[in-house]
């Protein structure tokens, strides 16, 4: 059934077999002290406000049938899928590969690596390994979501202007319809956070929607209902 969800610039028609919920990089090497994040000398405690909310979302899309496919940025151990631009920049205390407290940094298959235990993918659910910011490149995703006929993308994670940002850029010029969730996603910076929303809704949509909350009052349909109850959006 098709449900009605209020958003900027305009309300996001949501048929739940044609969309996919799309959880960006909710994984411990961002999320938790001593991984690729607080290497770069961020302040990790900052992107707690969207475990809650992807929780909420992720429960709702699951009892919705909805598909769901989780990311996680990181590199193969021989850092074959590394750019030597990407390790060398930032200044950080550790770079991608070098052993830190959750295993080496950034690495395929270390504990850093993983998806936080809160959000832990079940059974059925896809997991995308990217080497990139953005979920599209150098990953079987666009294949996987044309097989599934899918057009609608739920996208929530983590940052919000860096891998969020970049999937929902490159899903736009795919031609897929994306709903980003505002407090479901969250940023080392608030401020980027702020303008990464507003950038994808600006310009009447010019790369997709944003859930706008609070979103009371403004959806219809028992699917919705659901999603908003749990997400608070
Ligand atoms: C970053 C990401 N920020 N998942 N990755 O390097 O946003």
């Amino acid at each position: 059934m098709q449900s009605v969800i209020a958003a900027k610039p305009e309300p996001f028609a949501l048929d739940p077999v044609r969309a996919a919920l799309i959880i960006i990089d909710m994984q411990r090497d961002f999320l938790e002290p001593g991984g690729f994040g607080e290497t770069l000398g961020n302040d990790v405690s900052l992107l707690q406000s969207a475990v809650g909310p992807c929780q909420a979302v992720l429960v709702a899309a699951r009892a919705m049938g909805m598909l769901v496919v989780h990311t996680r940025e990181g590199h193969k151990p021989d850092l074959s899928d590394a750019p030597p631009a990407k390790i060398a920049r930032g200044a950080p205390s550790k770079r991608i590969g070098d052993p830190g407290p959750m295993g080496r940094i950034l690495i395929q298959g270390e504990a850093g690596h993983d998806i936080v235990s809160a959000l832990y993918p079940i059974a059925g659910e896809i997991v995308i390994d990217k080497p990139g910011k953005g979920a599209f490149y150098a990953t079987e995703l666009s294949a996987l979501l044309k097989d599934k006929s899918i057009d609608n993308l739920l996208v929530c994670g983590v940052t919000t202007e860096v891998c969020v940002n970049t999937t929902v850029r490159e899903a736009n010029d795919r031609g897929y319809r994306c709903l980003v969730m505002a407090d479901a996603c969250a940023s080392y910076f608030p401020e980027f956070h702020e303008m990464g929303l507003k950038m994808i809704a600006a310009q009447g949509g010019i790369f997709g929607w944003s859930a706008n909350p609070p979103m009371a009052g403004a959806g219809t349909g028992p699917s919705f209902d659901r999603l908003r109850m749990r997400s608070h959006l």
